[in-house]
């Protein structure tokens, strides 16, 4: 049998799309624009399985839309700042960019070679001066809008890294790159002000919500957390300022009986009477060393310290004590909470522990043993001479309440979120420098904007990079020491450089316009470009750079920069390719070698065995696919080529009914199927067509029928989306121009699509008692179950006990009573 050679194959046509360019993305063409965009990788290596897998599937896309007759924008690009880059260098004695460029220059290759169809000619990177000249733009302009500035607070620290942490890379109290746990530092820092726009970030998921996959959705609701409740201030006889607290549960005031504020927040210090304060000095010590996720644990046995101070509950007069402790966080919503250990479990462990009253005020169920009750019931001995919630459900005694405290200004109805500010700042080398300088006269001074970029030193390498704590950037002398931009005295530059984040929060936009070396993006071309149509990537983005892009896409459309306030209109999350059911990894030997699959069995063989797998969304087992299947597979469709005798350009409509129907039914689903998503299944239905074909040039219509050339080059386009060099060399078997991946999409004959059908005789007892009109390709227990139900043959059959029904689909069903 005829086989063709698959390395010569991939030889002989990526020369000729290198020369056709056929994925350029023409701003001005008339036609209608789309946005392909998929998650721009970090230069860590060469590719791997998992990057094969969502390029092939994101070009299925891609490549759909083009021969749908869209001009397509599909780029890509490298995150290539960050910690990887960095620590190899501090290991191998060299300058980032050294190993950056080279892992870039590789995977481009590896790109190419994988047949995707990326605008090359539109790439960037992100820690090219070029590129982060604008992410410092984007952070001056941020900071003019009041959205960036600095502030000391306890902040995550990785002691491994030597870096500061954003809350979004704490994963389970550990560090989200190294995995060494995360403690506190007291630390002056940069952040972003995302906490303003937490509510147009919650709402704009109901948007998105359709067109988004659901855990993200989720994940981005829960990690903004928005709650309803109160602000309730407490009197502190002795000093000026009320206590102030954040409570979702108002309505239970009458049982808050002491109040506890966060050991390590600043207040603790403020409150404390001298008496305790070496108390709170040594408490304060262990603190430190526990994790978030310890702290806010609800079986962890309470610790904690009065402070020597008491508080008046403002709706009873009563004296109630302060103290400090660590399960409640300094940077959640005031620091400080009124316990109420009747209703929360935290604070009945607590009153326990140390002895503190405990009031119901929200009447449990009967028979009910458990200790705080957190359900909803009738309030109880909750009223004083001008108010009473007693009797209340818990949504009523709240709205009476806080109307109660408003009244008198001890109070007032908030809502709060979990969302913090984008904390952005680095203490580490390879980033982008925060274009910031310090000076005594003028304070922070922002380096003025045709200043910009503020480079990197290049003469910093291996062991200067090493993690100091303070950013290496500050030991680089002739670099940190210039001269102030407003008054020309000696000032330093801010040492610190941007967490990676920063660049991808704003890249799509810089695909529209890549090489404008005026400004960041053109407004108007990304206003005719995006938002994405569609972005794909891994689900670990769920909530840090999506939550971040949405929120600079929303800034900047603030300042009239960008048309729209969502970057992305849909989203796809491949699964993971993982091998004998685990995760591919070196310590358990199982990873896969994309390199090594695809000189066995060639880049269209891996790509369609990746799309073929299952849903886009689920994980591929790779030791249970079958690359030589699919080889075998994509052999059998270019031999159909070969067998094609009918000149090109014949005209199809003479040709066999039967293979046409085929044809126009597979083109018309496919094209369903690939819009929702479900490319395995368009795969599959491509599979049965190569069949069909087959079968009726060796034994239907034969080869010379012009039914038979249609058929074959639709399989080449739709084996275009997915396996660009078989379809190629079919293309051209067939006497047609390169390139396939431009040809259009088939146009479908929709009385083509219309179901032909026969009729079915029903009869009883041997007579004819019904006729169905049934597709022809019926089950025999569909048509059973269609000539049961039918009225005539349930008259016919009058009540009596079926005893055996004998069906012959499609024509014919007998039943027998
Ligand atoms: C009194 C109360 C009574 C509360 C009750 C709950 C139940 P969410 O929903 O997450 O916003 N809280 C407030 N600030 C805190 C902090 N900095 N650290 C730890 N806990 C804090 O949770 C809000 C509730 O968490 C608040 O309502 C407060 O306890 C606690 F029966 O106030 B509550
Ligand atoms: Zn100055």
């Amino acid at each position: 049998r005829e086989t063709y050679d698959v390395a010569a194959v991939e030889a002989r046509w990526l020369p000729v799309w290198e020369e056709l360019q056929p994925f350029r993305a023409d701003d001005d063409s008339p036609r209608e624009k789309r946005y392909a965009l998929t998650m721009f990788p970090y230069p860590s290596g060469d590719l791997h399985m998992g990057h094969a897998e969502v390029f092939s599937l994101h070009d299925v896309v891609a490549r759909y839309w083009w021969q749908r007759g869209y001009e397509v924008l599909n780029p890509m690009g490298f995150d290539s700042f960050g910690l990887p880059a960095e620590n190899a260098a501090i290991r191998n004695d060299e300058h980032p960019a050294t190993y950056t460029y080279g892992n870039i220059q590789t995977s481009i290759e590896s790109c190419k070679h994988l047949a995707t169809s990326f605008d090359w000619s539109r790439t960037f990177n992100t820690s090219d001066p070029e590129y982060y000249r604008w992410t410092q733009w984007l952070f001056l302009k941020l900071r003019e809008q009041g959205l960036a500035y600095r502030k000391k607070s306890p902040v995550n620290w990785c002691p491994n890294d030597q870096t500061v942490l954003a809350n979004e890379q704490v994963v389970q109290g550990m560090c989200e790159r190294c995995g060494a746990e995360v403690t506190k530092r007291d630390l002056t820092q940069w952040y972003f002000r995302i906490t303003n726009y937490a509510q147009e970030l919650l709402d704009d998921l109901d948007v998105l919500a359709p067109t988004w996959p659901d855990r993200v959705v989720t994940a981005q609701r829960n990690w903004i957390g928005r709650s309803e409740g109160a602000h309730v201030d407490f009197a502190v006889p002795g000093r000026d300022e009320p206590l102030t607290v954040y409570t979702t549960r108002p309505d239970t005031l009458f049982g808050a009986t002491f109040m506890v504020v966060a050991a390590d927040a600043a207040l603790a210090q403020e409150l404390v009477t001298e008496e305790q304060a070496p108390a709170l000095a040594s408490y304060l010590e262990e603190v430190r060393k526990a994790s978030e996720i310890d702290r806010l644990a609800t079986d962890r046995p309470k610790t904690g310290v009065y402070l020597g101070v008491d508080a008046v509950n403002p709706v009873n007069g009563e004296a109630i004590p302060i103290w400090a402790a660590d399960y409640v966080l300094a940077d959640y919503g005031t620091g400080a909470i009124m316990a109420v250990p009747a209703q929360d479990q935290r604070d009945w462990d607590f009153a326990t522990r140390f002895d503190l009253p405990i009031v119901r005020t929200v009447q449990p169920p009967e028979g009910w043993e458990g200790e705080a009750y957190v359900g909803d019931g009738p309030a109880v001995n909750s009223a004083n001479d001008s108010v009473s919630l007693d009797g209340m459900g818990v949504d009523e005694a709240k709205r009476t309440i806080i109307a109660w405290l408003e009244e008198r200004g001890v109070g007032r109805g908030t809502v709060n979120f979990r969302l913090r500010d984008w904390l952005l700042s680095r203490q580490r080398f390879w980033g982008p420098p925060i274009p910031i300088v310090h000076c005594d006269t003028c304070g922070e001074v922002a380096v003025p904007e045709d200043q910009l970029p503020v480079r990197l030193p290049e003469d910093l390498k291996g062991a200067d990079l090493k993690p100091k704590g303070v950013s290496p950037l500050a030991a680089a002398e002739n670099w940190v020491n210039v001269e102030c931009p407003q008054c020309g005295g000696p000032a330093k530059r801010d040492s610190d450089t941007m967490d990676t984040f920063v660049d991808s929060s704003w890249y799509f936009l810089r695909y529209c316009s890549p090489h404008d070396d005026h400004q960041a993006f053109d407004t108007d071309l990304v206003n005719a470009w995006g938002p994405c149509d569609i972005y794909i990537g891994g689900v670990e983005h769920a909530v840090l750079h999506l939550m971040y892009a949405r929120f600079v896409t929303k800034a900047l459309a603030d300042m009239g920069l960008v048309g729209f306030r969502e970057p992305f209109a849909a989203q796809l999350n491949q699964g993971f390719v993982i091998n004998r059911g685990k995760k591919m990894s070196k310590s358990l030997g199982n990873g896969v070698s994309l390199g090594e699959q695809l000189r066995e069995y060639g880049v269209d063989a891996i790509r369609l065995t990746l799309v073929f797998a299952g849903p886009p969304e689920d994980d591929i087992d790779w030791a249970e696919m079958s690359p030589s299947g699919s080889l075998k597979f994509l052999q059998r469709a270019w031999r159909l080529s070969g067998d094609v005798t009918s000149a090109p350009g014949t005209d199809p409509t003479t040709g066999d009914v039967g293979l046409r129907r085929v044809t126009h039914k597979t083109v018309h689903e496919c094209g369903g199927l690939i819009e929702s998503h479900r490319f395995n299944v368009a795969v599959a239905r491509t599979m049965e067509l190569v069949n069909a074909t087959r079968k009726a040039i060796d034994s239907g219509c034969g080869p010379a029928d012009p039914a038979v050339r249609e058929a074959v080059e639709a399989v080449a386009v739709l084996l275009s989306l997915v396996t660009p060099y078989v379809a190629e060399e079919m293309w051209q078997r067939l006497g047609h121009e390169p390139t396939v991946a431009r040809a259009g999409w088939p146009v479908v004959d929709e009385a083509l699509l219309v179901e032909e059908s026969v009729t079915a005789v029903v009869q009883v007892q041997g007579k004819v008692r019904g006729r169905l009109e049934v597709s022809p390709d019926i089950s025999e227990s569909d048509l059973e179950a269609l000539a049961l139900a039918d009225a005539a043959v349930v008259r016919a059959i009058d009540g009596r006990p079926v005893r055996k029904v004998i069906t012959r689909a499609p024509k014919l069903v007998n039943v027998v009573v």
